[in-house]
Formats: structure tokens, sequence, C-alpha cells
């Protein structure tokens, strides 16, 4: 059969990112037999030419589309990508009459959602590498509709993206960076988060030599040598964090890199290998400052920890950004306040202040925004929770935060400036451009 994998996702910020999980599709379906083309819509200056062309040259039997982002989950601006993904699935509609299957992160946390939203013929929820390829294989017996994988690949070393199918030298220079797996699921249950959900809440590590390989495989194939490590919490478990960076020393692979970390578990030991294997930043999800604050958003540490992670980084000359947000359940103007002071006293390279939280269904989060604030109608359209304790100090919060030139406050636009990041881009600048900005 002929496959077609479209990725619509055309969104520049904070950096074009490569569809990894349409990389590792393709090279799923590649595997069994079928033949695969690519239609990736981030860099097009005409999608219904591009749409047409791949279509035309290609006559597939069947379009995979995959659905990463459903908003940008700031709050007040609230960009959906959703007409974006309406018109690209019009125009694959215009030039063929092969089934539509949708798949991705953004269409596994609200599939019903987007099938009845986009008049899809089948859906996959959860992970494609299995589940795409049986569909494929039984088009003819299969219902329409959603097909859900529930049953996880267990041993993930037995996957990999074939990242050659797609363009990774406009990624590299325009995002700055690849990107790489080194696990997949998250046991933690901090209440809005939705990556349990899209990667399942038992942890399923690859083995650190299949991790170098694959990067010794990229630098090889691409050039390139900037990546992020896209797992949920890369310093959990900290022996498997541990035995990568190992691997990654042992052999001199020449990388930099950055990825997400839980501050409980940044051990001094595990900074200073993650620091020698190339790792420059860290992202921490730290959402608050103050102890009630953690232990409301369900985070398995407190503030002292956040401190020690903090200054575990600067010991080690790896740079950190603290994610916190404003008007989360309990939040009152005294919690933002000591959040503030507090984010002064850390003194991050970065911080990220996101306005409200939104909602997604099936997290606890919506649960208390339904008891809190008499939210229900939670789905495609970005609802935020904000507490109502801070929802008319918002503004004059983010007045405060744009004093502060390292604070980014995405749904307020402050400190964002696309054109300063494209001319950093332009310049050969490569890495989170956090870094970078903190250096100035
Ligand atoms: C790492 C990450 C980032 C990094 C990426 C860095 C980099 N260079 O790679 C950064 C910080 C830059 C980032 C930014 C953003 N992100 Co982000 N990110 C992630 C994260 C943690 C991992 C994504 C990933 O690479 N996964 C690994 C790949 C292998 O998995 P996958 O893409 O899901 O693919 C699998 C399946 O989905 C499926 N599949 C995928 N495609 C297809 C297609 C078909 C046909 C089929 C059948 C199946 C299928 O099979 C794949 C293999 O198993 C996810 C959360 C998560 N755990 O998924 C959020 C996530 C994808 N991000 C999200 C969002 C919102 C954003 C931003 C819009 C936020 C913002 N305002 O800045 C931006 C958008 C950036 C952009 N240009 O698109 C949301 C998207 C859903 C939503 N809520 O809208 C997620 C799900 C997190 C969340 N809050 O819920 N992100
Ligand atoms: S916020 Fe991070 S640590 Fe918490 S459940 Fe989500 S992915 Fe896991």
């Amino acid at each position: 059969m002929k496959v077609l994998l479209v990725s619509p996702n055309r969104e520049h910020l904070p950096d074009p990112v490569f569809p990894l999980g349409l990389a590792y599709i393709a090279a799923a379906v590649k595997r069994s037999g079928h033949e695969v083309k690519v239609a990736d819509l981030c860099f097009s200056d005409d999608i219904d030419r591009d749409i047409r062309e791949s279509v035309n040259g290609f006559l597939p039997d069947i379009v995979g589309v995959s659905l990463r982002n459903i908003d940008d989950v700031a709050y007040p601006k609230k960009h959906s990508y959703l007409k974006e993904y309406r018109d690209a699935i019009e125009i694959i509609r215009k030039f063929t009459s092969a089934p539509v299957v949708l798949g991705g992160s953004g269409f596994t946390i609200m599939p019903e959602q987007f099938m009845k939203e986009l008049h899809a013929d089948y859906g996959i929820a959860g992970e494609g590498e299995k589940a795409f390829p049986e569909l494929i294989e039984n088009l003819q017996k299969s219902v329409r509709g959603i097909h859900s994988s529930r049953t996880k690949i267990k041993n993930i070393d037995d996957i990999m993206p074939d990242r050659e199918i797609l363009d990774c030298e406009s990624y590299y220079r325009l995002g700055g960076m690849l990107n790489i797996q080194t696990k997949r699921g998250c046991p933690f249950r901090c209440i809005y988060c939705t990556y349990p959900m899209i990667e399942g809440r038992t942890v399923r590590i690859r083995s650190p030599l299949s991790v170098a390989d694959e990067i010794e495989d990229v630098i090889e194939k691409t050039g390139v040598r900037h990546l992020f490590i896209v797992d949920s919490t890369f310093n959990y478990p900290v022996s498997h964090a541990m035995a990568v960076c190992d691997e990654i020393i042992k052999r001199r692979l020449d990388i930099k890199w950055s990825c997400y970390a839980n501050p409980r578990h940044m051990t001094e030991r595990l900074a200073g290998a993650m620091a020698r294997a190339g790792c420059t930043g860290i992202e921490f999800g730290t959402d608050s400052l103050t102890d009630e604050g953690l232990s409301i958003m369900g985070k398995d540490f407190n503030y002292e920890k956040v401190k020690k992670a903090s200054g575990i980084c600067r010991k080690n000359g790896i740079k950190f950004c603290h994610f916190i947000f404003a008007g989360s359940p309990g939040d009152n103007e005294e919690t933002v306040k000591t959040n503030i002071d507090r984010l002064d006293e850390l003194n991050p390279d970065a911080a990220v202040i996101m306005a409200g939280i939104r909602i997604f269904p099936g997290t606890r989060l919506a649960e208390i925004a339904k008891e809190d604030l008499g939210i229900s109608d939670i789905g495609l359209k970005p609802v935020f929770y904000m507490s109502k304790n801070v929802s008319k100090k918002i503004d004059g919060i983010a007045e405060f935060v744009s004093k502060r030139r390292n604070w980014v406050m995405p749904g307020y636009e402050i400190n964002i400036y696309p054109r300063l990041q494209k001319r950093l881009r332009e310049r050969g600048i490569k890495g989170s451009l956090w870094e970078e900005l903190s250096k100035r």
C-alpha cells in the first residue's frame, strides 16, 4: 500500500519542532512493507500546492495525519490549531478519496472531538507503531472510527524513528535542534497533566546502548549535534538517566542537549554526569514555589528541593528554567507574590509564567474546575482554570513580569520576540533559545 503521512503542524514558537512521532510512524509503516511519503507543512508557504503535489505525485491508498498540538495552552492568547488542521484535511480530501487516519498526542487527548470536527475515517489514540500498520493490513475489514492502541509497545528498543524521510536540515537551521526519546511513560500524578494519557503511567526505558547508537546515527546521517530529549522527566529514574549519560560520555559523543527534569530527582552526581554528557539546559516543571501549592498540584517535591536542584544546576554549569503557574487552584494574591519573590531568589536563567492552566478532560483539574468554578464544557476550545482570587490581578502580574528580561509569559507574549528568534537562528545559533537569551 502507498501511505502518505501528513504533518500539519506549522507552529514556529518557541521553535519549529521536528515531528518525531511521525518519524517513528514512518519507520514502522515502512518496516511492514509499505511505501511511505511525507508531506510536512511546517515550512510550506502554499499548503494547497504542497498537498496537491504530494498527493498527485504519489496517489496514496491511505493518508495518516499527525495532530501534535491542540492549542498553545496559553491564556489569554488561546490560539487553537483546529482551523489549520481542518484546512489541511479539506485540501487532502479535494485531491484524494483515500481514507484519512488521525493520530498524534493532541488527537490522543481528545479523539472523539477531533473525529467529529475533522470528519476523519479512522483515528488511532496512543502509540501508532503497532496499531497503524495493523489498521493498514486490515483496512477492508476495519470498522470506521477510533482504534485505541491500548497495548503499549513493551520493548521500545525495537522501534526507531526514520528521520531521513523528513527535512532535518531545515529543522536544524530554523529550529536549532533535533530530538530524541530515551523512555516512554510518566508515573507522576500532577493534577493537570495529559502526558500519562498519551504515553501511559508505566515507565518503559530504552537501553542506554540503543540511545547512544541512535545519537551516533543522527550525527552521522544529519550532522546535527544539538538535541532535545523529549522524555516527560529525563532524570527519573535517576539510574537510567545516569546510565544514558555514562554511555554518551564513554563514547565521547560530541553533542549538546537539553531536557525536562524533576527537582526532587536532581542529584549532585547526576547533574555532574549530565553536564559531562553535554547537557546545557534543564527545564523544570516546577509549577509553584510554595509547599502548599506544590502539594495541591500533586508534585512529589517541596520548595527546599527546588532550591537545592537550582543550586546543583548552577554549580555544574547547567542553565535552568522554572515553569510556574499564576492562578492555579489554591492561588491567591499572597501565594503569587511568594512565587515571584522566590523566583527572584532562585534567579533562574529563565522562567516561564503561565497565566492559569489549560484544563483537559480526564484530569483531576477538570474535576476541581467543576467544583470550584462550575466549568464543565471542556473540549477542543481552550478553557482555563484561573483561581478566582487571582483572575482580577492577572494583567498586573503580567505587567510586573514584563520588567524581568528573562521571564516569559507566553499568553501575554511577554519577552517573546519571533523576529529576534528568527535572526538568531539565521546567525546559526543552536540549542534552546532561552539559554542563549539568558546570556544577553
Ligand atoms: C518535548 C515536548 C515539547 C518540546 C519539544 C522540543 C523538541 N525540539 O522536540 C517543546 C518545549 C519545544 C514543546 C513545545 C510545545 N508544545 Co510540547 N510537548 C513535548 C512532549 C513532552 C513530547 C513530544 C514528543 O516528542 N513525544 C515523542 C513522540 C515519539 O511521541 P508522539 O509525537 O506523541 O507520537 C506518537 C503518538 O502520538 C502517535 N502518532 C504521532 N503521529 C501520528 C500519526 C498517525 C497517523 C498515527 C496513527 C499515530 C501518530 O504515534 C507516535 C509514536 O508512538 C509532549 C507531551 C507528550 N508526552 O507527548 C508535549 C506536547 C506535545 N506539547 C504540547 C504543546 C501544547 C506545546 C506547545 C504548543 C506549547 C507552547 N505554547 O509553547 C509548543 C508547540 C511547539 C511546536 N512548534 O509545535 C501539547 C500538545 C497537546 C495540546 N495540549 O495542545 C503536549 C501533548 C503536552 C500537553 N500540554 O498536553 N513541546
Ligand atoms: S507534569 Fe511532568 S511529572 Fe507531572 S505527570 Fe505530567 S509529565 Fe509527569
